[in-house]
């Protein structure tokens, strides 16, 4: 066991008195460290790469507000853009020419969207692409995939990523039949399971949707010919193809991963890097689809705060400095380092594992592998990834805590924060 090195004492006051306040003691659940066990770190501030404590200990950040923080947390010329803005209040309620702004470069950079609905959050967006997929279809059915995650609306929770798995809930309670029975499931990277689900179910599926590269069961991504398989399906069998980017847009390419892997869903959904750190989500795809959308169309979905100026403005700041030539050569470069580094250090320690990486997004699992689907990361040794995360923590490093999230790097982070983070791994692994 790592012997514990930071002093947490106002973590830990901070957090106790947290538990009688809220639920966990936090906003989210995967924030309590329930899976890795120990003190959940309360942060007092960020900037760059970097995180900073309650106590005043420093860390290097891979998980960056879970994908926002792309361009490292607190910018300055996003901080300075939100401070402008600010000053013609934080609040509209009605049209701004801020989300002509950033309606007009998601459109030019993602492939599949002609037009947008900003929301407030990943799970709105999926929540209202569901809405719109049924209504479009006139099918009411739906594939999802195990381990994949699509936010917490009930029709979602079936076999669920993220923070339902670190938890090992079943699926959650309150989650009526009706709400589920119109999910069907299937394993990533399974495509005659998915054909076999259509044939099943001919005719009643309105579309299949997906992580197009998973960051919810930890990182698994896509095999070759996967993502080509399911655009042929669901043109076969008259479904949609939706892509969930709320965690791979403008992070696996400027594009997303539709752009990366060269194949252009009928829908798609965006959140996270899009508010550069403010609230927001978004959904958008084929013009003929999204004009159904009230008041264009019948499909009603609303949000008091949807297109907020601020939340437009960070990610309008966090698109442009997202263009800069050479930003994504740079992701690709650190994160592969950081990713092989901890591969290799593990088979030298040691340690059954794998992972990898693609562009700013990477994963590790203590286990032989290959990791193809949720199954096979189950199968990873979650208890030696707690002593992981621990001891990565004592030493500095902030790490998602759980085995079923992905790591995030940003272009703050620099060649020495990657050696000094493959230095410290090498210490952890070798006590592990
Ligand atoms: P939000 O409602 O949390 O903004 O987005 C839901 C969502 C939808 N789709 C994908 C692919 C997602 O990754 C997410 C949210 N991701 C998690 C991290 N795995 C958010 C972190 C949390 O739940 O605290």
């Amino acid at each position: 066991m790592v012997n514990t090195t930071i002093k947490t004492t106002k973590s830990q006051e901070v957090f106790a008195a947290a538990q009688n306040l809220m639920p966990g003691g936090v906003s989210s659940p995967v924030r309590a460290f329930k899976s890795v066990g120990g003190q959940p770190i309360v942060f007092d501030r960020v900037k760059g790469a970097y995180i900073w404590d309650v106590d005043g200990n420093q860390y290097i950040d891979y998980v960056g507000t879970w994908g926002p923080a792309i361009c490292g947390h607190a910018h300055p010329e996003v901080i300075a853009a939100l401070h402008e803005a600010l000053e013609k209040g934080t609040s509209f309620g009605a049209p701004s020419t801020l989300e002509n702004v950033l309606a007009e470069m998601v459109i030019d950079a993602v492939p599949s969207i002609e037009m947008v609905r900003f929301v407030n959050s990943g799970t709105e967006a999926c929540m209202g692409v569901l809405r719109l997929m049924r209504a479009f279809t006139k099918r009411d059915k739906i594939i999802k995939f195990e381990g994949c995650y699509h936010g917490h609306a009930d029709t979602f929770l079936v076999k669920a990523g993220s923070g339902v798995a670190t938890l090992g809930l079943p699926d959650s309670p309150g989650v009526p039949k009706a709400a589920t029975s119109t999910t069907l499931t299937a394993p990533y990277n399974d495509l005659e399971s998915v054909k076999a689900l259509f044939e099943e179910n001919r005719d009643e599926i309105a579309g299949v949707i997906l992580e197009p590269v998973v960051g919810n069961a930890g990182f698994i991504a896509p095999d070759a010919g996967f993502l080509e398989g399911l655009r042929e399906l669901t043109h076969e069998y008259g479904a949609l193809l939706v892509f969930d980017e709320v965690m791979t847009g403008f992070r696996i390419a400027y594009g997303g991963a539709q752009e990366k892997f060269g194949v252009t869903p009928d829908l798609t959904t965006l959140g996270k890097v899009i508010g550069g750190g403010l609230p927001v989500g978004a959904y958008g795809g084929r013009r003929d689809i999204m004009s159904m959308v009230a008041p264009a169309g019948p499909v009603y979905q609303a949000g008091t705060l949807s297109g907020n100026p601020l939340a437009m403005t960070a990610g309008i700041k966090t698109l442009e400095l997202l263009q800069k030539p050479g930003t994504y050569d740079y992701l690709e470069r650190i994160t592969k380092k950081l990713a092989d580094g901890l591969l290799q250090i593990a088979k030298e320690t040691g340690h059954a594992a794998c992972g990898g990486q693609i562009s700013a997004m990477f994963g590790l699992f203590f286990t032989s592998g290959p990791v193809h689907n949720y199954e096979d990361a189950k199968k990873s040794d979650t208890a030696k990834f707690g002593r992981f995360h621990r001891g990565m923590l004592e030493r500095g490093v902030y790490l998602a805590p759980s085995q079923f999230e992905a790591g995030f790097t940003s272009f703050a982070h620099t060649e020495e924060d990657i050696d000094q983070t493959l230095t410290v791994a090498r210490d952890v692994m070798s006590s592990l």
